[in-house]
């Protein structure tokens, strides 16, 4: 029988992506470069559907059913490049090529564009969910053309996870790169959403005195909450683990350097590029770098300031003003990615959901949340929301968070405890709200300096001051 799908690279991403296909009934053409991996999957889990294992391209195009799709599981960049090459020589118009990979957007629209000129559709997908995402159920971001979701769609929502109205986490995110788009910008929120934690986590510690064990049970306890998610409950868990060979907290003894691959910083980058403000995903990927420069932080740790611990601010309201600090800056951290996907959907006129972008991310997902379901609300009620923290649920949760959240930033101040993440957030929020901003300064100095000229508050027009001269006299500059 002809497959009705298929899937290159067969590491485990590829591989779990493979044996879910194969679960939910489809027949799977498998491929690989080296076939022993292929040879492994069959012996391994053929039991579990119908796989045809395939030795070469060749081999695995001719046992796909038209139109065909396969799916490229291979490393990002000139990998991805040569297999899609060496497939897309081998298919036919109508043909389907899904990049699963956590391609950067750009290269998902080159590559977009050079196969729709032969007439293949490419398509652009961000997984998320990790191994276990891609075996049970992963939330999956498809971008490229509207068509190829006709052949497509059915597949990947039976593969999807499930919200928890049953609906499956996946859309048609938009036209070619919008899927990894999409999918980049989830990851940038994932970031801020981990250093959010990990800020909650120091400051129930250092300044509120507790233990990681009775971190863990603050944490499980949240996470029977609003704050309920994956996130959460895998923290309440590690908080929980103890070394097995010291017997000490499994979080004292991993070294405290986190690492990248990359997603985090391309979404601050083209942030950046868009103009679009994301300083608590930025401050959360600035985090990271930061714990990562052992040489600087030895340096500098004799400098003065105050040492934490010195006395637990403690007690339950402590925890109580932590979570409504935390709650208040996921709110930020994601109406500052959700911002960032309507400026890029606006760029490169993607028409992105932004409902069906958290309806999606409900489940399967890292970032998945009960709170995913808040925002979707949220946008299907105002698809024009200008911004997501003027939505009335959470315009009422940041009022109520107001004095806690101004409290645990100024007690991490106080206390020498590092917050960038909570401060950002507060400092991105008052600045929506201030009447005025120094922005105003700002400007008068580029004037002065540059002759870049001001706008006026009473007057339409551009205006120059010609600082230089003693009367300082204003002209019109336009
Ligand atoms: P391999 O098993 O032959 O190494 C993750 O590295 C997956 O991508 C693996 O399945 C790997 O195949 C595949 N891969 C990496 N680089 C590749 C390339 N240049 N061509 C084909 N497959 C590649």
């Amino acid at each position: 029988a002809a497959a009705q799908i298929g899937v290159t690279g067969l590491a485990v991403m590829g591989r779990n992506l493979a044996r879910n296909f194969a679960r939910r009934g489809y027949a799977v053409a498998v491929h690989n470069r080296t076939p022993a991996r292929t040879r492994e999957l069959v012996d391994e889990f053929g039991g579990e559907g119908t796989f045809v294992p395939t030795e070469t391209a060749a081999d695995c195009v001719r046992a796909l059913a038209r139109p065909r799709c396969l799916v490229v599981m291979v490393k990002a960049g000139e990998a991805t490049d040569r297999v899609v090459e060496e497939f897309a020589a081998l298919l036919d118009e109508g043909d389907v090529i899904v990049d699963g990979g956590n391609a950067h957007f750009e290269d998902t629209r080159r590559r977009e564009q050079q196969l729709r000129e032969r007439g293949i559709h490419f398509v652009g997908t961000g997984i998320s969910g990790g191994e276990e995402g891609a075996l049970h159920g992963p939330s999956i971001m498809p971008g490229g053309s509207a068509e190829s979701y006709r052949a497509l769609g059915p597949m990947l929502e039976s593969i999807a996870a499930a919200a928890p109205d049953g609906s499956p986490c996946v859309t048609h995110v938009g036209p070619d790169g919008a899927g990894h788009f999409v999918k980049m910008v989830h990851n940038g929120i994932e970031y801020a959403d981990m250093q959010l934690i990990g800020e909650a986590y120091d400051l129930l510690r250092h300044a509120g005195g507790l233990e990681p064990a009775q971190i863990a049970e603050v944490f499980a306890d949240w996470n029977r909450g609003r704050l309920n998610s994956y996130l959460i409950g895998i923290t309440a868990e590690v908080l929980a683990h103890r070394d097995a060979d010291t017997g000490l907290p499994f979080v004292d003894v991993v070294l405290d350097q986190a690492e990248q691959k990359g997603t985090g910083r391309w979404t601050v980058k083209l942030a950046l590029d868009l103009g679009v403000p994301v300083n608590g995903i930025a401050e959360a990927v600035f985090a990271r770098a930061t714990s990562g420069h052992a040489d600087l932080r030895r340096a500098a740790r004799d400098l003065p300031g105050p040492r934490p611990d010195a006395t637990a601010v403690g007690g339950a309201e402590f925890t109580r003003d932590i979570e409504q600090a935390l709650y208040a800056a996921k709110i930020v951290a994601y109406a500052q990615g959700f911002h960032q996907i309507a400026t890029g959907s606006a760029d490169y006129r993607w028409h992105v959901d932004q409902g069906r972008v958290a309806a999606i991310w409900r489940a399967g997902c890292i970032i998945r949340a009960d709170f995913l379901d808040r925002i979707r609300a949220a946008f299907d009620a105002h698809p024009d929301l200008p911004a997501l923290l003027v939505d009335d649920t959470f315009a009422k949760a940041l009022g109520q968070a107001q004095q806690p959240w101004r409290r645990v930033v100024a007690t991490a101040a106080q206390r020498g405890i590092p917050a960038p993440g909570l401060s950002a957030a507060l400092a991105y929020y008052d600045s929506l709200r201030a009447d005025r901003l120094p922005a105003a300064l700002v400007q008068s100095q580029r004037d002065y300096f540059g002759a870049h000229t001001y706008h006026r508050t009473d007057r339409d027009g551009v205006f120059h001051t010609r600082w230089a001269e003693p009367q300082r006299p204003e002209e019109r500059a336009d």
